[in-house]
């Protein structure tokens, strides 16, 4: 993917999507499938991971990504008004039910793969624990500077991270259960018979259970190694059927192979 900089970003017309560049991150990943099912064009600006990004917090007021800038207005940074930002533009196929229950099931569960404790959450601390070792889970404020700011960003704590496997696999069966209860009513999707933000979250958010193999998602192999990892985390947990509907949503709904 052609990147701006910040710098030139800033000055732009229409919508800029700020991207961690070269990485698969999975909130990226699924800004980027909202707006392209939406059908709404957007300008990549670059992220630079796990940096200070001065730039961008001068623009926007955080580091991290992805941030979406929409004309003057103010820069959206969680996925749920990044979710309601879509859904405003474009006329591609919705992406939240129009049925207000259904539409809270479908916000729902895509908080509980995108949001604070939410399945992505849970596994990025799992991914700093294996990356920064034991003696950074029992002592993170021992941590060098830059990483200790992940760590407090991130709250990579020694109580979180205890609690983040048991977190991941409750948030694991739900998603297996509400796929064969689905399934049951002849239903392809996580809510209701169309596609939502939910099955667009659990496609890119699966990149952190099995990434998608190399010709589709050309991730680092060190970076790709760090997401397959599960330790014992999802022992008897069957992610067949959720490889299965991230398969499903990727054939149908987003573009392959990824670009970042
Ligand atoms: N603010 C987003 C989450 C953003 C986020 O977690 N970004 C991570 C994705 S792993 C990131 O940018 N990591 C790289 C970094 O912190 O530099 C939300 O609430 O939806």
């Amino acid at each position: 993917m052609d990147y701006y900089e910040v710098s030139e970003a800033r000055h732009m017309k229409g919508l800029r999507l700020v991207l961690s560049a070269g990485v698969p991150g999975p909130w990226g990943e699924a800004a980027k499938g909202l707006f392209q099912v939406r059908g709404v064009p957007f300008i990549p600006v670059a992220q630079v991971p796990a940096q200070a990004n001065s730039d961008l917090v001068a623009w926007t007021g955080v580091r991290n990504a992805p941030v979406a800038v929409y004309e003057d207005e103010a820069p959206r940074t969680s996925w749920l008004d990044i979710l309601m930002l879509a859904q405003r533009l474009g006329d591609g196929p919705p992406l939240l039910p129009a049925d207000p229950y259904l539409r809270a099931l479908a916000i729902g569960i895509s908080h509980e793969i995108c949001g604070q404790w939410g399945y992505g959450w849970c596994r990025r601390l799992m991914i700093f624990a294996r990356l920064w070792g034991e003696e950074a889970c029992r002592n993170p404020g021992e941590l060098p500077p830059d990483q200790r700011q992940l760590a407090r960003q991130y709250d990579f704590r020694p109580e979180t991270l205890a609690s983040a496997p048991q977190r991941l696999r409750d948030i694991l069966r739900m998603l297996n259960d509400r796929l064969e209860a689905q399934r049951q009513m002849e239903h392809c999707y996580l809510v209701g018979d169309s596609l939502t933000a939910a099955d667009i979250y659990w496609a890119t958010f699966s990149a952190m259970l099995e990434p998608l193999p190399h010709d589709l998602n050309p991730m680092p192999d060190e970076l790709r190694d760090l997401y397959a990892d599960q330790g014992d985390a999802v022992d008897g947990i069957d992610t067949a059927p959720l490889i299965e509907h991230r398969d499903f949503i990727y054939r149908n709904h987003l573009k392959l192979p990824l670009d970042f």
